[in-house]
């Protein structure tokens, strides 16, 4: 047997340092700031005229939705162009004048492109045609599109079950594309389904379930308008979600208030200059957060045990803190709950949360007295062993005050990618769903899989063990994104083959398979036309509400296909005509696929017509009040425990975050504005007195290391800067130090990693 040579590849690429500037921490976001550096960015990358064109169609009625998060987009978006800043970046990102063609691929091999930064590999531009890395080869070499899927197509039938296909997903693609690609691989025959959202709101998604019967968060927009308190809890809008404050603005204007719940006081938190208001650019803006609770890394459920007890104190005095109506209509469990929080004194959780009492009683005091309560949430949450208890915690909090399905209160799980909770919806999951197949199979004829498959981290462990083969991913940087970088580096060049299906070039494609394809797809911005007529597609936004998007510019190459277009020509070359599915045409007709959709998903009636416009809301329980699917029929109280990490003398807690300057891994440039941190990413925000007590200054170069089952990972070359964080915790980047963070090591019930308490050790060098 001939063995071919592994290629040299430099997994993590380099760590040298780039420069660091630093400031003080801004203390407001957006503003005109905001403003100046998004415009910076779309010049940079695609002149000022296309700039313009661009700016003014994002997330209007008759545009495109932002590439960026998937906060909604205001029924009547202002004239101005509804954007933030970050949305501004994803755009110019995507509609770059930069382009990685086949003279790129000529020039640079593999094995040289993998010492860039993810920096220069990204900012390198858009994918532009369909190439091939064979066996032993270090260059990509142009492939045509028929051969890519005839390739695939056997490399398929190879396989001894099509449970050694993995079939991963990222939250941009359109709804079309994910039911597409759902029906491909259950019709392939397997149910290996990772997705981002593994990595991401899967605790939400199952405490959300069990609790409340549905996985998605119950509040609409408009009931920021009405909340009497909202309560941010591990989750940083200034930088993710930015056109969210906008909604916290309304809020606060009309009399609600703010409770920030994080280790960090987060810039956009504090204030707020509305850059599509005059007052907003010229005056000192809208202070937002009243009450910031600085909790210590995963100390969350203790602060909210220790709130709910002082609640529960006082609703034994009063009588009426608890709404006792709406607990005995609609839920289960409260007895239990009110015995558990007797199992605990105020004492040890204060000590615990490592928050300032006086600031608990006075939110307290404020939970008490109102009832409009609406908690948000992201990863400061999800990622935890705990992660799934954090989000029941919080539920906890809401049936108590009866504060869901009714206006101005409820659940708010803010997403990541901008249709992360559509793909979801339309059917990408490793889960089984009894409904979803029998629906399948009375629409297209054939028998959907029923053995679970595999979610993120279990098909890592699967490919590195040799038991899955294939990897086809729909979007992402899997390499990047993941935890244990080597590990899963390994995972993906034990595979035969890896394809990507992308917009621009990053990491995983360097990291591949023996045999690697790329296939260039158009982005979200883009006219997508077929016979000269433009198509469009849908998306679900964070809150649940489907509409169209329509891009508009032009494509950045002749020869990039749509991901529905790619997905069902694989599929038909995989099928050959065999098969029940008309692959060919669901693959270019997308009207035809949103009847299917419409046909197999619950909540899509009429989706052609209603997606136009401002679209629709699917069905959702929280909002009736109907828990008619759970256990008695009625909403659950959970009993979490406490976290606990057993951390030395010499450890620390690590969560690994996004700096102002990045989209989880597109690296859009090096300053992290908001916490004053300037042309630098290899950083460690550390408490003072914790340097005190190491020793250490600041700049000083460290590494970290983690412990997990007697293996020492390291992530090498940072600079420690003092900063306010609690005693005990630490914060850098992902995906820079990804590569601490232990494969097996995830969250109870959803898998997730636990990239927000990673257990480390600091070594000065
Ligand atoms: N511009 C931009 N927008 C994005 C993204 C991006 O990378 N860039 N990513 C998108 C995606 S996919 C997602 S999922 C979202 C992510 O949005 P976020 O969840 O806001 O992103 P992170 O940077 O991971 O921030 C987590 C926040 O939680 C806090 N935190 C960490 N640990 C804890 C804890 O134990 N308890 C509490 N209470 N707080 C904690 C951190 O200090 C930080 O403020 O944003 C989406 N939008
Ligand atoms: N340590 C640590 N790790 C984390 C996190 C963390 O907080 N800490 N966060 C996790 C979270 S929340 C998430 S969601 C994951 C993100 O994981 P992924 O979704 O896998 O990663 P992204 O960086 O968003 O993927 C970017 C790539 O997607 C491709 N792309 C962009 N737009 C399109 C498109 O329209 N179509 C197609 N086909 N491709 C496109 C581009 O090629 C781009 O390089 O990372 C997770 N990893
Ligand atoms: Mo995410």
């Amino acid at each position: 047997m001939s063995t071919t040579k592994k290629r040299n590849i430099s997994v993590l690429g380099p760590d040298n340092f780039t420069g660091i500037q630093l400031k003080e921490p801004a203390t407001y976001a957006a503003g005109l700031p905001a403003v100046k550096v998004a415009l910076q960015h779309v010049f940079k990358e695609m002149g000022v005229v296309k700039s313009m064109n661009v700016l003014s169609r994002m997330n209007q009625k008759e545009g495109f939705d932002c590439p960026g998060c998937a906060w909604p987009d205001p029924d009547k978006p202002s004239k101005l162009g509804e954007y933030c800043e970050n949305g501004a970046k994803a755009i110019a990102e995507e509609a770059t004048n930069q382009r990685v063609g086949k003279d790129f691929f000529a020039k640079y091999s593999v094995e040289e492109l993998s010492n860039w930064s993810d920096y220069q590999i990204g900012k390198s531009g858009r994918l532009t045609d369909p190439m091939i890395l064979k066996p032993g080869s270090i260059y990509y070499e142009p492939i045509s599109w028929q051969e890519s899927y005839e390739l695939i197509a056997s490399e398929l039938h190879k396989l001894n079950s099509p449970d050694e296909g993995v079939f991963y997903t990222s939250g941009r693609s359109s709804n079309e594309a994910a039911f597409l690609y759902g029906l491909f691989i259950r019709a392939f025959g397997t149910n290996n389904m990772p997705d981002c959202s593994n990595m991401c709101h899967e605790s939400s998604g199952v405490a959300l379930s069990e609790t409340l019967g549905i996985g998605k968060g119950s509040v609409k927009l408009e009931d920021f308008d009405k909340a009497e308190v909202v309560m941010v809890i591990g989750q940083n809008p200034g930088t993710n979600h930015p056109r969210m404050l906008s909604a916290l603005q309304k809020c606060k204007e009309n009399g609600g208030k703010v409770i920030s719940v994080n280790p960090l006081e987060e810039a956009g938190l504090i204030r707020f200059k509305n850059p599509q208001e005059v007052k907003g650019v010229l005056a000192s803006g809208t202070a937002l957060t009243d009450i910031h609770l600085q909790v210590k890394i995963n100390q969350d459920v203790a602060l909210l045990k220790l709130i709910i007890k002082k609640l529960a104190k006082l609703d034994k005095e009063k009588g009426n803190v608890f709404d006792h109506t709406f607990i005995e209509t609609y839920t289960q469990g409260y007895e239990e709950l009110l015995a558990d929080t007797q199992q605990y004194s105020e004492e040890e959780l204060l000590v615990q949360s490592g928050v300032a009492e006086n600031l608990i009683n006075e939110t307290v005091d404020l939970l008490a007295n109102n009832n409009k309560i609406i908690i948000c949430w992201a990863m400061g949450l999800t990622q935890h062993k705990n992660g799934v208890d954090n989000i029941k915690e919080c539920v906890n909090l809401l049936l108590l005050k009866g504060s869901l399905g009714k206006p101005g209160a409820g659940t708010c799980p803010v997403r990541g990618h901008s249709n992360v909770q559509g793909d979801r919806t339309v059917g990408i999951m490793h889960h089984v769903s009894a409904a979803l197949n029998t629906a399948i199979e009375n629409t297209f004829g054939f028998t959907p899989p029923d053995k679970e498959g595999l979610d993120t981290v279990h098909a890592i462990e699967a490919m590195y063990e040799g038991r899955a083969k294939i990897f086809i991913a729909l979007g992402g940087n899997f390499l990047s994104a993941a935890s244990d970088t080597e590990y899963t580096a390994q995972a993906l060049q034990n595979c035969d083959l890896t394809v990507a299906i992308s917009t621009k070039l990053n990491r995983s494609h360097l990291v591949t398979g023996k045999t690697a394809l790329i296939l260039p797809t158009l982005g979200r911005s883009e006219l997508d036309s077929k016979n000269g007529k433009p198509r469009y597609f849908t998306v679900e936004n964070s809150m649940g509400k489907v509409h169209q998007s329509k891009g508009l510019l032009k494509p950045a190459s002749d020869n990039l296909k749509s991901e529905p277009e790619i997905i069902g020509k694989i599929a038909d070359a995989y099928f050959k005509t065999e098969h029940k599915v008309d692959w060919k045409n669901l693959s270019e007709d997308y009207e035809l696929i949103r009847d299917k959709i419409q046909q197999v998903i619950k909540g899509f009636d009429d989706i052609n017509n209603r997606s136009k416009g401002s679209g629709f809301y699917l069905p959702n329980n929280v909002r009736e009040l109907d828990f008619s699917k759970l256990p008695n029929q009625k909403a659950q109280f959970s009993i979490c425990s406490l976290s606990n990490h057993s951390i030395g003398e010499d450890e620390f807690l690590l969560m690994t975050i996004r700096s102002h300057d990045q989209f989880n891994t597109t690296i859009y440039g090096l300053n992290d504005r908001y916490r004053g941190v300037f042309n630098e990413r290899r950083i460690i925000l550390m408490n003072q007195s914790d340097m005190d007590k190491m020793s250490l200054n600041k700049l000083d170069v460290v590494n970290l290391i983690s412990h997990y089952d007697n293996k020492e990972r390291k992530a090498e070359n940072f600079l420690i800067l003092p900063y306010n964080i609690p005693s005990g915790n630490l914060a850098s980047y992902f995906p820079e130090t990804n590569v601490l963070i232990p494969y097996n090591h995830y969250a109870d019930k959803s898998n997730t990693p636990i990239s927000k308490s990673v257990v480390v050790k600091i070594e000065k060098v």
